[in-house]
């Protein structure tokens, strides 16, 4: 059987893999597997049958051989447990790359979604200009500790893992910002990321979708 994941019908970045199933995608092509996408709409995701599978009605979710999941963290570790390509065979490497990807989660994505929802949802409030340097501080902050460790390294452990799939993922959301650019160490990792065929083929397959399911534009 092959899994299936759901992602949006129209996502909101309009095909730029900033959604989170682009990271599902990508752990599936980094190992090789096949998989299905049920494709839903925003007011799917409040039917009964999506809140049965997210209670929080959100997309990614995964569903294979009586398991579903939601949580993009928990559907990469459960693919990257179950096939070769995205963890160390050695305990405490795989333990460090598991670390990584909480990191990515846990430590660096969180000020990175206050960034883009200051942006994004609270531009029109009177004290959103005041508060985005706020916010960006706290964006700075984590990525000069994140450059400061990864240093020349290719990856954040000896070798690419889903530790850097996770991260490269999250930092992705920070590339039309500029502020990537302060760090080249680490424009240079996402970069790297990007540059994995396996990363381009999930890009590929998400973009697919938004072109194929958009309006036509006939505007001469
Ligand atoms: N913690 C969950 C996970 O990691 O799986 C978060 C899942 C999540 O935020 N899903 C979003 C969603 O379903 C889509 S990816 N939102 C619908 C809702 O909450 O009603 C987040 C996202 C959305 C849009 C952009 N964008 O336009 O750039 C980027 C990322």
């Amino acid at each position: 059987m092959r899994p299936i994941i759901t992602a949006f019908k129209q996502s909101p970045d309009r095909g730029r893999g900033l959604a989170r199933d682009t990271r599902i995608r990508w752990a599936f092509e980094e190992v090789n597997q096949s998989y299905d996408v049920r494709l839903v709409t925003f007011s799917d995701l409040k039917d009964s049958a999506h809140l049965a599978l997210n209670p929080f009605g959100q997309i990614p979710t995964y569903e294979n051989e009586g398991l579903s999941l939601f949580e993009s963290g928990a559907i990469i570790l459960h693919i990257a447990e179950n096939h070769i390509g995205l963890l160390p065979k050695d305990a405490n490497a795989r333990m460090r790359a598991i670390m990584w990807m909480f990191a990515a989660l846990n430590s660096v994505e969180p000020s990175i979604l206050e960034f883009a929802n200051a942006k994004i949802l609270e531009s029109d409030k009177p004290w959103s200009q005041e508060r985005i340097p706020l916010v960006v501080d706290r964006v700075r902050s984590r990525l000069e500790k994140l450059s400061a460790h990864l240093g020349h390294a290719d990856w954040l452990e000896n070798e690419f893992s889903a530790g850097d799939l996770m991260m490269v993922s999250v930092l992705l959301r920070l590339k039309s910002s500029g502020i990537l650019d302060e760090f080249p160490n680490l424009a240079a990792y996402v970069a790297r990321g990007e540059a994995r065929p396996a990363y381009k083929r999930a890009f590929d397959a998400q973009l697919a979708v938004f072109t194929s399911n958009s309006p036509v534009d006939d505007r001469k």
